[in-house]
């Protein structure tokens, strides 16, 4: 029997199953006759698409009729996880697909796991950027992503006896439901080639190589809202025009393909490794690739939107991008470029286009993370931007040398080009503040930092425009949707289901705080989030733990600033101790499984030896007969967005233990929290604002403070500092070898000595550790008391409020890019 025609607004499970039916036939992927759970996924999300779709498209039709002034977010990376949940949650209709999947055979929760995650990122300021997209989408925003389409995503860790392993995450093996690919946006980037001066004293870039970019969007569906705003990643392509088919046939294979080569390069993977020449070149030309198209788009969209002449003056009345950090700075000059060269508006003009236009997002203090382009190279790709970027280098420095004599000084630190004979750079976060109309931190205390250190003279010549906007996640994500079990229990009780939209309201939680019914059921919420978790860890390392242990993780991209390495030698300590007590004085102490996940860079060696050591201390201590009962260590594979929304329900402790002045703001530490989580953190990045809000009887605080840090690590370098005997007694464990043979010597040098980055314990774990061990002794006590544990669980969900996302980008929406809502009817 032919199925009906996918009717898309169907509500009935008869007809949904219809739908999904219908996609298998006749959206073939695979061969007929064949619906396992992989294909039943496929059909599925086709059939949630065409629902999208019809919202998208009205969307779209909306925005271009009331032509409202509309925000492009440009981010190189966008971890979006996976998108069926997502979709078919903020559509409202799980019930429906449950039921509707169970009539063809399926469970909606196995079909949920064929799905691959969307890995275009790396980390935090990837997952931010998805979670911006989801709350601009739900608060009805004119805003779009613009991001890169990397035929590979984030690599997959895997996990041998050497360590981590990476290899290629193939999430586009089959397809993504998702995409769907515009041929008609299609833009020409330029690389290389040379500048010519026309006889009108104007400037034109020609020759080089030309590659295009292709427009694929990806729907982003607002919760229980018809608007559905778009992620658009490009592609780069070269045309059957740059294919010289007289070179193939001679037998030239691969220089008659040459530009198809090079473009296939540029979306190839997401942060190609920068150590070469060649590296560096690919990794500018990403960005430039990114900037280019998605502001040629913007500017043919602004031309559409309105039939007869524009006027130039109302770009910035329509238009805000924001920069997500520096990766997307070149869309400075090239907006200049495109304004002066294609459109023929003179500088000053531009520049006041430019600048009204562009705001700055700084997402980092790590000095070798703020970008730094070699001057020869860019001059090289990129020879008409350059030319832009030295003008308005000039016409700083004239600035300040007029108007901030006082400055003089510091110009050579302030300006954007760093002429170092040496080493010639650009300064990308100079570009950005010299040129963005706003400049923002991700936390307070990060915030204030900028303020403070790394931009701090540029405060006094543009005092206002340095803001703050705390970072936030969305709640239907990392809480409605990844823990059904808690939601249920927070809306009964709240008897609205309100807090989806509007989290302040989990402060009416406070109220039930001591009741013990609601304790229970909190309880027996939490138990089988831990279940859950149980299951998956025995899954994937074929190690069982016990639910009623403290379950304790520590999950995020491993760095030695956000000291995994603090949280490993905590443990060997505790297994040290546990092995020299009596049985019946183990019997006293409180089960723990530690659990720690994260992605080592793969060229960053001591990152990939605390995996590595991480993987060895849990290989002797469970298997240890003696102690695993009372303690597990477990390394989570291969860390991503599905993954840490099995982890985060179930915990009930987690770390965020960043020296502290180093973490921006993590956003993990605010889905724990919301999950009903502890948190043993130190006052770092948005650690400070989560303690306020939920109280800090709530906050297991431990460690020196941003303030004391350059002054203790002077003391070190003086040679004052004496570590904790402790300290030095889990490190002498770990060089006796009861972990094995595999040399850790450079891991632990790095705790040692007295100077330099990376030496002399610059992340102060050795001070830490007696403080860091003091509150892990609490945690214990505090996990013995179940009822004090669970009310304060229950505080730590009531005072996460303020960290939805929605709360950030309507900040973000009304103090820097000044739009508005703008409601699909
Ligand atoms: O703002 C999102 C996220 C913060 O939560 C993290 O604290 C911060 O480390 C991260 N920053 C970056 C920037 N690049 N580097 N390195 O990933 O941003």
């Amino acid at each position: 029997q032919i199925p009906a025609k996918s009717n898309p607004t169907a509500k009935v499970p008869s007809e949904i199953a219809a739908n999904i039916n219908y996609h298998a036939q006749y959206s073939p992927h695979f061969s007929p006759f064949k619906f396992e759970p992989e294909q039943a996924f496929y059909a599925t999300a086709e059939s949630v698409r065409d629902r999208l779709t019809q919202q998208w498209n009205e969307t779209y039709s909306y925005f271009h009729k009331v032509d409202p002034k509309q925000t492009y977010y440009f981010s190189m990376e966008y971890l979006q996880g996976r998108a069926l949940t997502n979709a078919i949650g903020n559509l409202d209709i799980q019930d429906g697909y449950a039921d509707a999947l169970k009539k063809l055979g399926h469970d909606l929760e196995e079909i949920v796991e064929q799905e691959k995650d969307a890995a275009l990122g790396n980390g935090g300021l990837g997952r931010l950027a998805s979670c911006f997209l989801d709350s601009m989408a739900t608060l009805n925003l004119p805003a779009w992503g613009y991001g890169l389409r990397y035929r590979y995503g984030l690599f997959k860790q895997l996990i041998t006896k050497e360590g981590q392993q990476e290899i290629a995450e193939d999430w586009l093996e089959k397809f993504s439901p998702w995409e769907v690919v515009r041929h008609d946006v299609v833009y020409p980037v330029r690389f290389f080639g040379q500048v010519q001066a026309k006889p009108d004293g104007s400037r034109k870039w020609v020759g080089g190589e030309v590659i295009q970019a292709l427009a694929y969007d990806v729907p982003i569906p607002g919760y229980r809202t018809k608007n559905t705003i778009s992620l658009r990643l490009w592609e780069a392509k070269a045309g059957a025009e740059d294919f010289n088919l007289f070179l193939f046939n001679d037998g030239q294979h691969e220089t008659a393909a040459q530009l198809h080569s090079s473009a296939q390069q540029i979306c190839a993977v997401l942060y190609p490794g920068d150590a070469t020449e060649n590296g560096k070149l690919l990794r500018l030309k990403q960005q430039f690739f990114l900037c280019s198209a998605s502001l040629q788009d913007i500017i043919f969209r602004f031309k559409e939107r309105k039939e007869g002449e524009r006027q130039w003056s109302e770009f910035p009345n329509k238009v805000a991008v924001q920069l997500n950090d520096t990766h997307p700075t070149l869309a400075i000059p090239e907006l200049m470029r495109l304004l002066m060269d294609e459109e023929g508006l003179g500088w000053d003009e531009a520049w006041n286009i430019t600048t009204r236009t562009i705001a700055y997002t700084n997402h980092t203090v790590l000095p070798e993370a703020l970008e730094k382009w070699s001057q020869p190279v860019m001059w090289k790709l990129l020879p008409r931007l350059m030319e832009i970027i030295e003008e308005i280098d000039k016409r700083f420095i004239k600035f300040i040398h007029y108007e901030r004599a006082d400055l003089e000084n510091k110009i050579s630190q302030m300006c954007i080009l760093d002429n170092n004979p040496q080493k010639p750079v650009v300064r990308m976060a100079n570009l950005c503040v010299v040129s963005a109309h706003t400049v923002n931190g991700v936390a307070q205390l990060h915030s204030d930092i900028l303020k403070a250190e790394l931009f701090a003279d540029y405060v006094s010549v543009w005092p206002t425009k340095f803001q703050n906007k705390t970072n936030g996640i969305t709640p239907r994500r990392w809480l409605r949707f990844c823990s059904p079990e808690l939601s249920i229990i927070i809306t009964k009780w709240l008897k609205t289901d309100q807090w989806v939209t509007n989290l302040d309201r989990l402060t009416d939680l406070r109220k039930f705080a001591d009741n013990k019914d609601f304790h229970a059921e909190w309880a027996s919420a939490k138990m089988a989030n831990k279940q859950r978790l149980a299951q998956y860890i025995q899954r994937v390392t074929g190690v069982s733990i016990n639910p009623n242990s403290l379950f304790d993780i520590q999950v995020k991209r491993i760095h030695e600033y956000k000291r995994q390495l603090l949280n490993i030698l905590g443990a060997i300590y505790r297994y040290k101790k546990l092995k020299a007590m009596s049985p019946e004085e183990r019997k006293n102490t409180t089960p723990r499984t530690i659990m720690i996940g994260g992605k080592a860079f793969a060229t960053y060696t001591n990152a990939k030896r605390i995996v590595k050591l991480v993987n060895d201390v849990g290989a002797v201590v469970n298997n240890d007969h003696e102690v695993n009962d009372f303690l597990k260590v477990i390394f989570v594979p291969n860390y991503n967005v599905s993954v840490a929304e099995v982890l985060i329900p179930g915990s009930e402790l987690s770390q965020h233990i960043s020296t502290a002045g180093m973490e921006a703001s993590g956003t993990s530490n605010m889905k724990f929290a919301l999950n009903g989580c502890l948190i043993i953190g130190t006052l770092d990045g948005a650690n400070v604002e989560i303690r306020e809000e939920i109280g800090e009887e709530n906050f297991f605080l431990f460690g020196a403070k941003a303030d004391d840090v350059p002054r203790l690590r002077k003391e070190r370098e003086n040679g004052l500092f004496k570590p904790d005997p402790r300290f030095e007694e889990a490190k002498q464990f770990i060089r006796s070898g009861a972990f094995g043979s595999y040399d850790y010597t450079p891991l632990l040098e790095s705790l040692e000595g007295n100077t330099g980055y990376g030496r002399g314990d610059y992340f102060l774990v050795g001070h830490d550790f007696p403080s860091y061990m003091d509150a892990q002794t609490r945690v214990d006590q505090a996990y013995k008391d179940r009822k004090k544990w669970i009310k304060m669980s229950i505080l730590s969900t009531a005072g996460s409020g303020k960290f939805s996302s929605d709360r950030t980008i309507a900040q973000y929406a009304k103090e820097i890019w000044n739009i508005e809502e703008c409601r699909v009817p």
